[in-house]
């Protein structure tokens, strides 16, 4: 007599499918890790705006691994998100109790799954204005962060300060108390708090923006100057604005991140996120309203943030734009297609080597030679296929951050500004003629697109017409050195059928 064969483990879960959910979570695959500890318990201290695949991956992340090692149930998150793109976000996790599963993918091969815990409920600003603000005024709240991207801090940067042509910024002045922009939010729950009596929280910039704490407080104190110069003062003694270094690579997420969870496990995840194993966050302590210990979860606290900002972001996120224009030009897909490129690799070495490097200070503790390696190597996993379109997504918000402050050192130091140069030129051909050098259509999503596209429409006529541009390009154009290196840029680009011609040319230039 023979007995039916065993069910593997595998086949158990898969014969479940499991929607991912706290009730489900005991059920789910002891392969995956889990919240070890009581989410019931858990309650509200941090709100969050702007839930996408890097909080969930960094901040959510850090939470979930210092809950999982000590009492941290005062410090869980609300997320929050203001505008009807984030229905979606808002829908899917209220579904699975705001838990997702994030996919550590290592470049072996080795994979890494854990559901986090963290998030614990979630407000859709524009359906519900006053829950985000009450949120966000609780006397649980000591900390409201955010992620809004480099383009979401509403800064005129002819002027350098907050941007009152912003219809919404003047709709949020008009209607305090329905606000669609994150100052506007904030302010009216500062507000809340001070005519409770209670405390300011923190505010909390996660965005990749040089001095990103500073640059937040000068946008907040604007705007709530506008409204109300004694509440800005208050603002002023009360609120805490902390500097940080954010790295995690985050691609977007796939149907095959979602497909792998079930096929493998048996999960039904509608959202999970993929990242690389590598994390960091460097932080000032300078929360005004106390804070959880992330420094247990691997985090830093350090009294200065600047080296470790400047670094990153003009070696890691200006190391992405460069491969990123570069290569949707030429036709690569992701970025780590782009690196075992000999030709893309060899290109973003001398660049970091050559002209992001000597505009750096030492950062004490850090061997940058080392840095770099551990970059080409990140950026070269193969399991993060972390798509161009994505390090292209409004460019003119990131390239005033990642890569023109390394110009505009190199132009006051003498020092070499031709691998950027052919950067920005090829900006101008991408924005110019919005297809590869195969003719293939490309993704350009940028809030600033048609600009773009006119001020690089007249380089025909004139060949430092995208220069112009002053929102993105400050007073380069006025630069005869860069101005002048670029315009050769120009013509080797419009001249070649192929973007490989002008970057070997850069190169043998140097050798
Ligand atoms: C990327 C960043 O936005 C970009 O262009 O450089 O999203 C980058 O992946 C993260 O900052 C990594 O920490």
């Amino acid at each position: 007599e023979s007995e039916p064969p065993k069910l593997s483990a595998r086949e158990i879960t898969m014969s479940t499918s499991l929607p991912l959910s706290q009730i489900n979570l005991a059920k789910v695959s002891d392969e995956i890790v889990r919240p070890d500890y009581d989410r019931s318990r858990v309650k509200v201290g941090i709100v969050h705006v702007g839930v996408g695949g890097f909080f969930r991956s960094h901040e959510a992340f850090y939470t979930d691994q210092l809950m999982q090692s000590v009492d941290a149930s005062q410090w869980g998150i609300c997320g929050v998100g203001l505008r009807e793109a984030d229905r979606k976000m808002a829908a899917v996790l209220k579904k699975q109790d705001f838990l997702y599963t994030l996919i550590v993918r290592h470049p072996g091969g080795m994979i890494e799954n854990r559901v986090i815990g963290s998030l614990v409920d979630f407000i859709l600003g524009c359906d519900d204005p006053q829950a985000v603000i009450d949120r966000m005024s609780s006397p649980d709240t000591k900390i409201v962060s955010m992620t809004i991207t480099e383009g979401g801090y509403n800064l005129n940067s002819d002027t350098g300060e907050f941007d009152f042509s912003n219809a919404e910024a003047l709709h949020d002045l008009e209607n305090p108390s329905q606000p669609k922009l994150v100052f506007g939010y904030l302010t009216a729950a500062l507000r809340k708090r001070r005519d409770n009596g209670l405390p300011g929280f923190t505010v909390q910039s996660c965005d990749n923006i040089q001095h990103n704490g500073n640059l937040t407080r000068k946008m907040v104190l604007g705007f709530a100057h506008r409204q109300d110069p004694e509440l800005a003062k208050w603002i002023e003694n009360e609120v805490g604005f902390p500097n940080a270094m954010v790295d995690r690579i985050t691609p977007v997420t796939t149907q095959a991140d979602i497909k792998y969870l079930e096929d493998e496990f048996g999960v039904q995840d509608e959202w999970p996120v993929t990242c690389e194993p590598f994390c960091q966050w460097v932080v000032e302590d300078s929360f005004s309203n106390g804070r959880p210990q992330w420094e247990q979860a691997g985090a830093q606290f350090v009294a200065d943030v600047t080296p470790y900002e400047t670094m990153k972001l003009r070696l890691l996120n200006a190391g992405h734009s460069v491969l990123g224009i570069l290569g949707s030009i030429y036709g690569h897909k992701t970025i780590d297609e782009c690196v075992s490129d000999m030709l893309f690799a060899k290109y973003l070495r001398n660049f970091m080597d050559l002209e992001a490097t000597p505009t750096l200070d030492a950062v004490e503790g850090i061997d940058l030679a080392a840095y770099k390696d551990s970059l080409i190597e990140r950026f070269g996993n193969p399991n993060i296929k972390d798509n161009l379109a994505r390090i292209c997504l409004e460019s003119s918000s990131k390239l005033p951050v990642f890569l023109i402050p390394t110009i505009t050192a190199n132009l006051r130091s003498g020092g070499s500004i031709k691998y950027a140069a052919l950067v920005i030129a090829t900006w101008c051909f991408y924005s110019d003629q919005g297809v590869d050098q195969h003719g293939k259509q490309l993704e350009i999503t940028d809030q600033l697109k048609d600009a773009l596209h006119e001020s690089a429409k007249g380089t025909s006529e004139d060949k430092r017409s995208f220069l112009k541009l002053k929102s993105v390009f400050g007073e380069l154009a006025a630069n005869e050195r860069f101005a002048q290196a670029y315009a050769e840029m120009i013509d080797r680009v419009y001249a070649n059928q192929d973007v490989a011609v002008p970057m070997r040319k850069v190169m043998q230039d140097t050798d």
